[in-house]
């Protein structure tokens, strides 16, 4: 009787400290109250003038919590005269966008409370209200994550050319499940592919001389043209690109598994993952079901924001988000 009686003591205590280093909705409530008002509002303004802001934001917010949680260790900026370089400066990482958007939300946020938010919660709750504007799922998600004090160029993010079942075995690393997977390569429901990702589906497929066959022979030709005729670039930013979505390309929708299904993936990952038997029984059901993907949607989202978050004391809480507080 003792013993058990000592035994739920401790287990109580226990579970006071578990549930005490965790995520919450609303973390801000009392210590910074307009802060989700204040993100939302700035994410509304730049998406009236430029919708192709969701895309940047749920790509930006995937490789921050894909490579070693949801720290915002994908803002830091390399040190050049350190001869530091960061994860965002790491290979597959170079067109990802929409920094300076995450700088305006904190430079506003420091203003009113400074030290309080995190720039990892701005990037969760900038995408979460992105995804929203688009036409997405609205979803209530938990705050609290702080910053980490790592910033590491070993990037190991999956290849678009990798098949469904070693893309998989990524997604298995960071905690994510088969469902999560498809559903969260629905974000490619909006946003951009360079050239360079798919380039060779349109012209020389694994050296077969021809175009990839998974491919309808018309997106092949336009996508052909594309990656061709234009002029040289100086930048991957500047060149050539197309939409992930070829119909509702600014819509957070099933549109995605619509068109995969009818063999317009861009990306040779798009297209495998109507295709493969691991995967296709989930997009053929997104495909018909606009809501089922919704409501998966809203729900892999936050599952992927509580990747391996830092809380409570751990890391810090950045005063710029492109800089650790403390750079040593
Ligand atoms: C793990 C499998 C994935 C692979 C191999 C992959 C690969 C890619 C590639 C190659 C691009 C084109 C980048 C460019 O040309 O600039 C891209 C774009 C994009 N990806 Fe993924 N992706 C994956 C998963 C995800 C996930 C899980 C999300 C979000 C939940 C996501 C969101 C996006 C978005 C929104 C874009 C468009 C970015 C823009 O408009 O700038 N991707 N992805
Ligand atoms: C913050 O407020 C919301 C809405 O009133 C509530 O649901 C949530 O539990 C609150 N969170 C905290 C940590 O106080
Ligand atoms: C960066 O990642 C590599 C590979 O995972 C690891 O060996 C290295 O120790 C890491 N560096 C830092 C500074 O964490
Ligand atoms: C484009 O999307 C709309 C609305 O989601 C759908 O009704 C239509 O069939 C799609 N068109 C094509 C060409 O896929
Ligand atoms: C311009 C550039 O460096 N692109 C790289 C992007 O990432 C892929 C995959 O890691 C590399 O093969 C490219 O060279």
């Amino acid at each position: 009787m003792k013993i058990v009686a000592l035994l739920l003591v401790f287990l109580c205590y226990f579970f006071q400290i578990f549930v005490s280093a965790q995520l919450k909705i609303g973390f801000y409530n009392s210590s910074c109250p307009n802060a989700e008002f204040i993100v939302k509002s700035i994410v509304q303004k730049r998406f009236k003038n430029n919708p192709s802001i969701t895309g940047a934001l749920l790509r930006l917010h995937f490789h921050d919590c894909g490579v070693s949680g949801c720290d915002a260790s994908i803002l830091i900026d390399s040190d050049s005269s350190k001869n530091q370089i960061s994860e965002k400066d790491s290979a597959p990482n170079l067109t990802v966008r929409g920094y300076e958007l995450i700088d305006e939300i904190k430079e506003k946020l420091e203003s009113i409370c400074p030290l309080i938010v995190s720039c990892s919660d701005i990037v969760t709750l900038a995408t979460r209200d992105a995804v929203a504007l688009a036409g997405g799922p609205t979803y209530t998600i938990p705050t609290g994550r702080r910053d980490g004090l790592v910033s590491n160029s070993s990037v190991d993010l999956p290849d678009p050319t990798e098949s469904v079942s070693e893309i998989l075995r990524f997604f298995r690393t960071i905690g994510l499940n088969k469902f999560d997977m498809v559903t969260l390569l629905g974000a490619h429901t909006v946003g951009v592919a360079h050239c360079l990702f798919f380039q060779s589906r349109v012209s020389d497929f694994r050296g077969t001389g021809r175009p990839d066959p998974t491919m309808d022979p018309k997106l092949v030709k336009k996508l052909f043209r594309l990656c061709t005729t234009s002029k040289p670039v100086t930048t991957l930013n500047d060149a050539p690109k197309t939409f992930l979505d070829q119909n509702t390309s600014f819509i957070v929708d099933n549109q995605y598994y619509n068109q995969i299904s009818k063999k317009k993936g861009i990306l040779k990952i798009d297209q495998e993952l109507a295709l493969d038997k691991l995967s296709a029984p989930i997009v053929a059901r997104f495909a018909n079901n606009g809501n089922a993907f919704r409501k998966s949607f809203a729900k892999s989202m936050i599952k992927m924001g509580n990747i391996n978050v830092l809380v409570g004391n751990d890391g810090e809480i950045r005063k710029n988000c492109r800089a650790f507080n403390n750079p040593n």
